[in-house]
């Protein structure tokens, strides 16, 4: 693969961890290219760079592939001028962190979801996931987003995570996650309108999320409509 002239983006359509970078790429106003690849048949140069063999990969120059979001977050955070997307604050920024860690838990919880095979493992996932959303509840303050008026890397990574619930409920019976939930469902409408957030995806995300998803032949495959 030819050095890149300008960063670059390892991606992959539906990936909720790339679209973290793209946030945070976007927010900052950091100029850079997307090369979107095939996860079911990697290239090999993609292979050869990447130790996880996971995106995002973040390519800074001819010798340098970062990879895992949070790390290419934080040197975006490091490197970028301009807007800054962590508190100032050590006790603050290390509590924004664990919240990312619990963004990445949450997806974890709803690829579990999608991919229960029967419908008690499937009820199990849910209820999991509706505790993850309480303890969002719990967890937030001032609104519009996670601390307020500032947006943050923790609002980068809860934003590819409620992009889910709108193929879900557009396509399930409900879910109900949301339904004792009002200041994060605040959350996520804010988080839904924010430019950087709304256009981490390219324009058919929603159709190739509901090929992925039908295509798990899982309880939750058969329960759409
Ligand atoms: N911890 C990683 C997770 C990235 C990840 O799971 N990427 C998935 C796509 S969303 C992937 O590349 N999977 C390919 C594979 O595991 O073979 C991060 O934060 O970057």
């Amino acid at each position: 693969m030819a050095a890149p002239a300008t960063l670059r983006l390892v991606s992959h359509h539906l990936c909720p961890y790339v679209q973290r970078a793209v946030i945070a790429l976007t927010e900052k106003g950091v100029a850079h290219e997307r090369t979107y690849i095939d996860l079911a048949a990697k290239p090999d140069w993609f292979t050869a760079l990447s130790p996880l063999g996971k995106v995002p990969l973040l390519l800074v120059d001819e010798a340098t592939a970062l990879f895992e979001s949070a790390v290419i977050c934080e040197f975006l955070e490091e490197t970028a001028p301009g807007v800054r997307l962590h508190p100032d604050d050590p006790v603050e920024r290390a509590r924004h962190r664990a919240w990312i860690e619990f963004a990445s838990a949450t997806l974890a919880s709803i690829a579990g979801l999608y991919a229960a095979p029967d419908a008690a493992t499937y009820e199990g996932k849910r209820a999991d996931l509706a505790g993850k959303v309480a303890w969002l509840e719990r967890a937030l303050g001032a609104r519009p987003y996670f601390a307020g008026e500032r947006f943050s890397l923790v609002d980068a990574a809860f934003g590819p995570v409620f992009r889910y619930f709108d193929t879900f409920e557009a396509m399930l019976p409900s879910l109900g996650v949301f339904d004792a939930t009002p200041k994060v469902q605040a959350w996520r409408t804010a988080l839904t309108g924010r430019p950087s957030v709304r256009n981490a995806v390219t324009a058919d995300y929603p159709e190739r999320l509901a090929i992925f998803l039908k295509g798990r032949k899982s309880h939750l495959s058969r329960s759409m409509v």
